[in-house]
């Protein structure tokens, strides 16, 4: 039986999710629009506490004040009759033609402030409806052609952008932070800051770093050929997991936006027991939303839309009953022993010990066995194997 969600399990999702018509470059939509309200409602039946969703999403690109003011009020109402939070916004540099060649990197100056704009009216909207992050994910920003896009000054222009945005939410007290979403190619050829690595580095050049991490989304890293759990853990060390995008991809393709588990299940294994069972007394890494960022497939009618966010749900908490059994087993913690992975905890050094004193114990080079240490297995594939039973229901 797969377990029911409820909102202490901090499950979101975007509007633009279960909301996509299916359009795709190749055909049209096959569903009909959804309204948000209707998305509120629905989420919040399924189990969900949280929506989140760029200003397109919510409110018309070009809507007047008016407008404006209408969409946000019947929102805000289906968000109190539920209960439903929203823990993040973003805004949408992507889907206007004015946004061809990106918002904060076009080559276009008019583009760069005309952005710039949209997204300082977002940021004062999330801090009206008391999101605590704004995601930005630079899905324009990039390019087709290395000669037309000069990329140190484009990192100038992205830098300059994220100062002035954290530099504005200092000034107005608003109790936001911004998290870059790396992904590196599609819609564009070749994307700016397209892995967690790259973004971190770019962090590490801000006004205001303590203000700016990261929302990794599995897929966009898989699409690289890289390994999420390792990239999450990383910005976990570094103190940048400020969020989180679920989903599923399988391999180094277009970016698929499946349901979570559905790609590479093992890797969502590894990650849930990262993120649940990874901090310093065996609990939760990361008490942030656990969002989901995936695309109900072009061909599933509406039921199918809902089957697919519970299916999201109910994947996580799978994993994250068969982590904590995996954890719990004894056979488990022998072979966790046996691989060393604890030793990994303890310093290569010994306390106080400086280069001097690793100079002078022999024990450590000249009277080290070569061969004996180099003949020690670390059964690791039996320990994988363990995971895998758990994770197959079989112990
Ligand atoms: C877009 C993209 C996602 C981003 C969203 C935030 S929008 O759908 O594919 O990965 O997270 O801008
Ligand atoms: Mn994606
Ligand atoms: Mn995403």
């Amino acid at each position: 039986m797969a377990p029911r969600p409820t909102p202490a399990d901090k499950f979101s999702f975007g509007l633009w999710t279960v909301g996509w018509q299916a359009r795709d470059p190749f055909g049209d939509a096959t569903r009909p629009e959804l309204d948000a309200v209707e998305a509120v409602h629905r989420l919040a039946e399924l189990g969900a506490y949280g929506i989140t969703f760029h200003d397109d999403d919510l409110i018309p690109f070009g809507a007047d004040a008016a407008a404006r003011d209408q969409h946000i009020a019947r929102f805000r109402k289906a968000l109190d009759e539920t209960g439903l939070v929203v823990p993040m916004v973003t805004t949408n540099l992507f889907t206007h033609p004015i946004f061809k060649d990106g918002g904060f990197t076009s080559n276009d100056r008019d583009v760069r402030r005309f952005a710039l704009r949209k997204v300082i009216r977002q940021v004062d909207l999330a801090a009206e409806l008391g999101a605590s992050t704004f995601v930005m994910w630079g899905g324009r920003e990039g390019s087709e052609y290395d000669l037309a896009k000069d990329v140190r000054a484009a990192l100038d222009r992205y830098r300059e952008a994220v100062d002035l945005l954290t530099q504005y939410t200092i000034d107005k007290g608003y109790n936001l932070r911004f998290a870059l979403e790396p992904k590196p190619n599609e819609p564009r050829g070749d994307i700016l800051l397209p892995t967690i690595g790259h973004a971190l580095g770019f962090i590490s050049q801000l006004a205001h770093p303590e203000l700016v991490g990261l929302n990794p989304e599995v897929g966009h890293e898989q699409m690289a050929g890289l390994n999420y759990a390792h990239g999450i853990a990383q910005a976990l060390w570094q103190g940048k997991l400020f969020h989180l995008d679920l989903n599923g991809q399988r391999g180094i393709k277009y970016d698929q936006d499946l349901v979570f588990g559905h790609g590479d299940l093992m890797n969502a294994f590894a990650l849930v027991d990262l993120l649940e069972n990874g901090g310093p007394n065996g609990g939760p890494t990361y008490d942030g939303p656990r969002h989901f960022d995936y695309k109900p497939s072009r061909t599933e009618d509406m039921d199918g839309v809902w089957a697919s966010a519970a299916a999201n749900m109910s994947t996580y908490l799978l994993l994250k009953e068969r982590a904590a059994a995996f954890r719990a087993d004894p056979e488990v913690i022998e072979a966790l022993a046996a691989s060393k992975v604890g030793e990994l905890s303890t310093p290569t050094l010994g306390d106080g010990e400086g280069y001097e004193a690793f100079l002078a114990d022999r024990s450590a080079f000249e009277d080290v066995d070569v061969d004996a240490v180099a003949a020690r297995g670390f059964a690791f594939v039996r320990l994988n194997q363990l995971a895998v039973e758990h994770l197959l229901g079989a112990r």
